[in-house]
């Protein structure tokens, strides 16, 4: 198949579960004999981000970035694979690190020399072009935004409430403490990256990858200028569910879901993000099997609901995956009148 007829494709993802659609999207590209760099776009959440110990971390952009450079440590999730932790064991004897939170002296490299890169008044996405150089990665990876956006969870802890940056209540309390709510301080006032409105504008597709619906393309959609740029793209928006049978696929995004108060179920988070006629962001919504009971009030809510296996286990089934939401972006067409053109 000619390179004409593959889409051109936007991804807005979180780090571990949008790095393994992300894989799976450009290997469906390739099998349909595109060149899979000049299609795919990803827009990278940033909300995670963080300051520690002096250096910047960006760790779902590193996920994506290690995982399509064939460099990242698949069973873990996240980092470097073959990895040492001998700065992180020195870090912590000086008591100037979070001792819960692990920093390989692989990432560390990257981590310093994005720092460097950043005080010379490099900017996030000139820093991300530059790890492209080194890494050939087969796509083109943006961050929603080059400002500093933060993740602060906020807990309640009897009357009192506390609130902490999301890498903390995620790493070293594993969502254990129930969350009162999330705030992006910061967002309100932050643009989207070069090339974020218009790849959004000049896309054939648009796929959210099955991350955390809240604090992974929750911050993403909160950028300005972002929602309505998906609002009006003539692109398709096809969304894959993080929840099968009522249960994350990883991660803690049922705690998060339940915190804004949404169902961890299929439906619900397709409910969350709406559907275009409505002023939302779906045209279809990629469901798992064992979830097809839910696909008639998914499609009563002018949302199309395909069932398709959604489980990624390897590049195989990534790919399939990723397929199957290309297919579903060329039937589920926005309906005239929805998108802007
Ligand atoms: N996750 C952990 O569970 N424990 C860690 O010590 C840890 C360290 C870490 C360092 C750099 C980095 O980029 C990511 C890291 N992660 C770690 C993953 C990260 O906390 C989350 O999985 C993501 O931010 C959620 O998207």
């Amino acid at each position: 198949m000619s390179d004409s007829r593959a889409p051109r494709i936007v991804v807005l993802a979180g780090g571990v579960g949008g790095s393994n659609f992300a894989l799976g999207v450009r290997e469906a590209l390739r099998r349909r004999g595109a060149d899979a760099a000049s299609h795919l776009t990803i827009i990278a959440n940033t909300g995670d981000d963080l300051w520690l110990t002096g250096v910047r971390l960006q760790p779902d952009v590193d996920s994506l970035v290690y995982a399509l450079a064939g460099v990242n440590d698949a069973q873990r999730g996240w980092g470097r694979a073959g990895e040492s932790e001998r700065v992180s064991a020195e870090l912590t004897q000086w008591g100037a690190s979070w001792p819960w939170f692990t920093l390989g002296d692989l990432d560390l490299g990257l981590h310093l020399a994005r720092t460097g890169w950043l005080r010379d008044g490099a900017t996030a996405s000139e820093v991300i072009g530059r790890m492209a150089q080194r890494w050939p990665l087969g796509a083109r990876i943006l961050p929603m935004t080059d400002a500093e956006v933060d993740t602060i969870v906020t807990v309640r802890e009897g009357t009192a409430e506390r609130s902490m940056h999301f890498q903390e209540w995620w790493t070293r309390h594993r969502a254990a403490l129930t969350p009162v709510r999330f705030d992006n301080p910061g967002v309100a006032a932050a643009s989207p990256a070069p090339g974020v409105i218009e790849s959004i504008a000049d896309a054939d597709l648009v796929l959210l990858a099955p991350s955390n619906p809240v604090v992974s393309i929750g911050p993403i959609l909160a950028v300005p200028g972002i929602r309505d740029a998906l609002r009006d793209t003539p692109a398709s928006i096809v969304g894959t569910s993080p929840i099968i049978a009522g249960s994350v696929v990883r991660g803690m995004a049922d705690v998060c879901l339940a915190a804004i108060g949404v169902d961890s179920s299929a439906a619900a988070v397709a409910a969350h993000y709406g559907a275009r006629a409505d002023g939302g962001l779906l045209d279809a919504w990629l469901i798992a099997e064992e979830d097809s009971v839910l696909s008639a009030n998914i499609d009563a809510s002018g949302i199309a609901a395909v069932v398709r296996p959604l489980w990624m286990r390897d590049l195989d089934t990534s790919a399939a995956l990723a397929e199957d939401a290309m297919r579903a972006g060329e039937v589920h067409r926005p309906r005239r009148g929805q998108a802007a053109r």
